[in-house]
């Protein structure tokens, strides 16, 4: 099977990489991480150890693949659906934080399937990523239902030995991940502490109450997630993930742009829209801003 991952950073070199143990993988990232795999090939350690030699590309028009992967950060959905739209695949699924597959659906003629993983994973050198935890991957159609796509995605998964689900319930499912990534990304960056640090801790009321108005939202949006479930939600994922560091805290720890519009910004734009009350996310929205607008990263 040929594979494209769009975005080989972290998250998109580990999944791309153990991929790449059973399939033809294309990474599609930047320099020098992918000048390094093509030199080297690429090295996986941690929870999982491998030494793969994907192709490895800075420009990702114009290719073609079965399936292609798009696992940028979710700022630059607008460049990966520009690039993809240049290519040819039978399918596309994301494995971005924040609700981007309709950015996707909206430039792209293959069909989009969502996807959601729970996987750590940290750029440690070019040519390096570690696996900090093994998490989960679901993929499905985005308004629910079983796909037969996703049990071909699921299969993509199961012949490179990595676990994956082919999930009727996709809508759920986002909005969980968004009611984690809401709980423990922006306390954990502000904090600077770990995901277990922050759940576990004093900023753990914070991520709680975030995650509950993520399921507000959800509701008003028609899709069944209890307050409960998204509590629930977060603490397991903290508990697995106890020590890691959210994507949002590297993020910060290294003076980057966050994914706070992707995260936050869906959570209050469609608070906005639903009539709903999130103070929580709009209080981390505001100093995630405030941050990044400190750094110069942004112009607000
Ligand atoms: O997706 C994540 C991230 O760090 O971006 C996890 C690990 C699930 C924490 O929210």
């Amino acid at each position: 099977m040929e594979v494209l991952v769009y975005g080989a950073g972290a998250l998109g070199s580990l999944v791309g990489g153990l991929l790449a143990r059973a399939h033809d993988v294309t990474l599609v990232g930047r320099d020098p991480h992918m000048r390094r795999v093509r030199d080297d090939g690429l090295r996986i350690d941690g929870a999982v150890e491998a030494h793969v030699r994907p192709r490895a590309l800075t420009d990702g028009s114009h290719r073609s693949a079965d399936l292609a992967l798009v696992t940028t950060k979710a700022y630059d959905i607008a460049s990966a659906a520009r690039a993809l739209a240049t290519g040819e695949y039978d399918v596309v699924c994301s494995l971005q934080n924040g609700l981007t597959e309709e950015r996707l659906v909206a430039a792209l003629e293959p069909p989009v399937l969502a996807g959601t993983t729970s996987h750590g994973a940290r750029l440690i050198d070019p040519g390096h990523v570690r696996c900090t935890g093994v998490g989960e991957i679901a993929v499905g159609a985005l308004t629910g239902g079983m796909d037969p796509l996703a049990a071909r995605i699921n299969r993509v998964f199961a012949d490179a030995g990595v676990a994956a689900t082919a999930a009727a319930d996709m809508p759920r499912r986002r909005y969980e991940k968004l009611a984690v990534n809401a709980g423990i990304n922006g306390p954990s960056a502000l904090a600077r502490v770990t995901n277990g640090e922050t759940v576990g801790g004093p900023a753990g009321g914070v991520a709680r109450e975030a995650a509950r108005e993520v399921a507000r939202i959800a509701r008003a949006e028609g899709i069944d997630l209890a307050d409960a479930d998204a509590v629930d939600a977060v603490e397991r994922v903290a508990d697995e993930t106890a020590a890691n560091r959210s994507s949002m805290a590297e993020d910060v720890a290294a003076g980057r742009r966050t994914e706070v519009d992707a995260i936050y910004g869906a959570v209050t734009e469609r608070a906005d829209v639903r009539g709903t009350s999130v103070p929580t996310a709009r209080t981390l929205a505001a100093v995630i801003r405030a941050w990044e607008t400190g750094q110069g990263l942004r112009n607000e």
